[in-house]
């Protein structure tokens, strides 16, 4: 399975519904999570996210599907300002099948996926089984161990 990860905290009920269609325009998203109300981690005076995890299909590679997606950032008119500030729309990719990659400008699976409940409970969700390559957990024991303290509510 191929598994994406889509945050917004601007106009966010807005930004994910485009980016889901931005998506669905270049790959077939065959299972969403329920969309999350998700209190910020890392920089934390900012408002809240809409956070939710999609699983496609695609034949892209994944470093042709990361510039994909950071087409589709652009589009929704994402500026890389402060580091974990305010974004219109964050797609990054979770897993990638149980492809390994550690590169500078792309880790797969994503590096903090296993230490944020806005990543964790969504993914819960839709494939609480799957294993993840590098610590071989399931997602429901990743979420057992996480010490994330971070509130997630489900709205959608
Ligand atoms: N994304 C971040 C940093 N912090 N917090 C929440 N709740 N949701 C996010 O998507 C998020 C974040 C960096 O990508
Ligand atoms: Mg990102
Ligand atoms: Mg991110």
């Amino acid at each position: 399975m191929i598994i994406l990860s889509i945050g917004s905290n601007i106009n966010a009920s807005e930004n994910i519904t485009k980016a889901l269609s931005l998506l669905s325009t270049k790959f077939t998203i065959t299972t969403q999570s329920s969309f999350y109300k998700t209190e910020p981690v890392g920089y934390e005076n900012q408002e809240w996210f809409l956070n939710m995890v999609v699983v496609i299909e695609t034949d892209l590679d994944p470093h042709s599907l990361l510039e994909t997606l950071q087409e589709i950032e652009t589009e929704l008119g994402r500026e890389r300002t402060t580091q974990n500030g305010p974004r219109t729309c964050d797609l990054d990719i979770l897993l990638y099948k149980s492809k390994i990659i550690k590169e500078n400008n792309l880790t797969i699976p994503h590096p903090r996926l296993h230490e944020r409940n806005f990543v964790l409970v969504p993914l819960a969700e839709i494939a609480p089984n799957i294993r993840h390559p590098v610590f071989q957990k399931s997602i429901t024991q990743l979420q057992e161990e996480c010490k994330d303290t971070k509130e997630v509510h489900k709205t959608l």
